[in-house]
C-alpha cells in the first residue's frame, strides 16, 4: 500500500468519528501524491504525514455560565494547537452549535497550511465552542465569553498561541474575551486579533477576508485572461466574509445578486444593496429575509438553493460542504466559469472534482480565504511594535499578499505538471515550507 493509503487509513482508525477532518485530511494527502511519491521512504521513514495528521495538543473544556433566568448552562470548549512549525499557533475560535473536535481539527489542519501560504510566521491552530450566541442577550455573551477565556487564558499568549475570529465570534466576542484575558493575566498584549480599533486592532482587519478573497478572485480571472467587472457574482452566507467580498466585488464593477444565511437566501436582480444588508446583519443582528422585506426588487427564499440563481463567479462564504455536486453542476449548468470560496471547505470533495475536471476556475479556501489571518498577522506585527498603519497600508500589504500566494499556487501546480489545479497548487506549496520548517527543527 501506498506511503499516503496507509497514512489516510490510520487517520481514519484513529478519529473515528471526525468526519469533516478525514474529508480536509484526504484532500491535502491526495494532492501530495505526487510529491511524496518522489521520496516515498524518505518521508515514511521520517513519519512526515503521521506528524503532519497529529495535533501537537488538543485542549477540550468545560465552560458553564449563568443565563438572563439563572440558569445555569454548559458547554464544551476546545484549542487544537495542530502546528507549530512555522511560527505560534494563529487560528480563529467558532462559536456554532455544530461545533465538535472534529470540526476544531478540520479548521486547525487547513489552517496549517494557509497560513504557510501567507508567508508570514504563523502556525496552525483552531478552537471555539458549541455556544450558539444566537438569540442571546449581550450579557449572556459576556458571561459566556469571560467564562470561556477562564479556562482558554492557560494555553495562549502573544508568542505561543493567538486566537481571531470565526464563525459566531466577531467584534463583540473578542472585545469580552479580551477583557477578561487582560483581568486574569494582567497583561496588555496581542494575544488575540480582530480587536476594536480602541485597543489594539488593526484597520482593515474586519474587512480582510473578503477583500482578500476578492483580490485573489481577479488574479485568478486575469491570469487567464477574464476580468471581475460587469460580472454576475452570487455570494452565499452574509457575515463578515461574505459582506466585505461583497464589496470589493462591487468595488470592482462586478453586479452582487445574492446573499444568504442558514434560513435561506436572497436573489435582487437589481443588485444587493450592501448599506441595507450591514444594517440588518451587523446592527440588529437581524435574519437576511428582512432584506426582502425592505427592497421591493428582491425575493426571499427559504432553504438552501442560492446556488440556483445564474452568476458568472461563485464565492461561497458561509460554511463547510455548504455546495455539493448538484450544485456544482447547476452552476455550470447556468453559466458559472469560475468559483472561490471564502469560507472553509465550503465546496464537498465531489464538487470540487467537478470543477476542476470541467475547466471551471476554483481557488480553494486555504488559498483564497488567507487574507484574514494574513491581515492578523499584520494586527501581531503592529501590536509588537506598538504602532498602527493606516488602512491603505494595510490594504496594500494584503493585496500584495494575495497576489503573492496566487502566484505560488500558480507556480507549483505548474511545477507538477497539474496547470490550473490551484487545490493542489495550493495543498502542495502549503507543505513544502511547513516541511522544510519541520526537517530543520528535527523529531518534533
Ligand atoms: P459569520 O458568523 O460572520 O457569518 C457566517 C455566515 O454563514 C452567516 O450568514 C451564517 O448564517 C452562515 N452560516 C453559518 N453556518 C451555517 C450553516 N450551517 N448553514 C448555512 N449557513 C450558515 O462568520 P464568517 O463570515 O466569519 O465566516 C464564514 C466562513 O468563512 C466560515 O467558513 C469561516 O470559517 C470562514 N473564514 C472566516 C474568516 C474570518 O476572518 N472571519 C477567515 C477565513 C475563513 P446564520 O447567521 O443563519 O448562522
Ligand atoms: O479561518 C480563518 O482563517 C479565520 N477564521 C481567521 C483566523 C485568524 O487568526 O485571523
Amino acid at each position: 500500500m501506498s506511503y499516503v493509503d496507509e497514512v489516510m487509513e490510520r487517520v481514519i482508525a484513529k478519529n473515528p468519528s471526525e468526519k469533516e477532518f478525514h474529508q480536509a485530511v484526504k484532500e491535502v494527502l491526495d494532492s501530495l501524491r505526487i510529491v511524496i511519491e518522489k521520496n516515498e521512504e524518505k518521508f515514511r521513514k521520517n513519519a512526515v504525514l503521521e506528524r503532519i495528521t497529529e495535533p501537537e495538543r488538543v485542549v477540550s473544556f468545560r465552560v458553564p455560565w449563568v443565563d438572563d433566568k439563572g440558569q445555569v448552562q454548559v458547554n464544551r470548549g476546545f484549542r487544537v494547537q495542530f502546528s507549530s512549525s512555522i511560527g505560534p499557533y494563529k487560528g480563529g475560535l467558532r462559536f456554532h452549535p455544530s461545533v465538535n473536535q472534529g470540526i476544531i481539527k478540520f479548521l486547525g489542519f487547513e489552517q496549517i497550511f494557509k497560513n504557510s501560504l501567507t508567508g508570514l510566521p504563523i502556525g496552525g491552530g483552531k478552537g471555539g465552542s458549541d455556544f450558539d450566541p444566537k438569540g442571546k442577550s449581550d450579557r449572556e455573551v459576556m458571561a459566556f465569553c469571560q467564562s470561556f477565556m477562564t479556562e482558554l487564558y492557560k494555553y495562549i499568549g502573544k508568542d505561543t498561541d493567538v486566537p481571531a475570529g470565526d464563525i459566531g465570534v466577531g467584534g463583540r466576542e473578542i472585545g469580552f474575551l479580551y477583557g477578561q484575558y487582560k483581568r486574569i493575566t494582567g497583561l496588555y498584549e496581542g494575544v488575540l486579533t480582530g480587536k476594536g480599533l480602541t485597543y489594539g486592532g488593526s484597520l482593515t482587519r474586519t474587512e480582510a477576508t473578503g477583500y482578500g478573497l476578492v483580490y485573489i478572485t481577479e488574479e485568478m480571472l486575469k491570469a487567464n485572461g477574464k476580468e471581475l467587472a460587469g460580472k454576475t457574482v452570487v455570494i452565499s452566507g452574509s457575515g463578515n466574509v461574505a459582506i466585505y467580498a461583497a464589496q470589493k466585488a462591487m468595488q470592482l464593477g462586478a453586479k452582487v445578486v445574492s446573499m444568504s444565511d442558514s434560513n435561506g437566501y436572497v436573489y435582487d436582480p437589481e443588485g444587493i444593496d450592501l448599506d441595507l444588508v450591514k444594517e440588518i446583519k451587523e446592527v440588529r443582528r437581524g435574519r437576511i429575509k428582512e432584506y426582502a422585506e425592505a427592497k421591493a426588487s428582491a425575493q426571499y427564499t427559504e432553504g438552501k438553493g442560492v446556488w440556483t440563481i445564474p452568476c458568472d463567479v461563485a464565492l461561497p462564504c458561509a460554511t463547510q460542504n455548504e455546495l455539493d455536486l448538484e450544485d456544482a453542476k447547476t452552476l455550470k449548468a447556468n453559466g458559472c466559469f469560475a468559483v472561490a470560496e471564502g469560507a472553509n471547505m465550503p465546496s464537498t470533495r465531489e464538487a470540487t472534482d467537478f470543477f476542476l475536471e470541467n475547466d471551471m476556475l476554483f481557488m480553494p479556501g486555504k488559498a483564497a480565504n488567507a487574507g484574514g489571518v494574513a491581515t492578523s498577522a499584520l494586527e501581531m506585527s503592529q501590536n509588537s511594535q506598538r504602532m498602527s498603519w493606516t488602512f491603505e497600508e494595510v490594504d496594500s500589504k494584503l493585496h500584495q499578499i494575495m497576489v503573492d500566494i496566487f502566484k505560488k499556487v500558480d507556480e507549483a501546480s505548474k511545477k507538477y505538471d497539474l496547470e490550473k489545479n490551484y487545490v493542489a497548487g495550493a495543498n502542495i506549496a502549503g507543505f513544502e515550507k511547513v516541511v522544510d520548517a519541520m526537517n530543520a527543527q528535527g523529531i518534533v
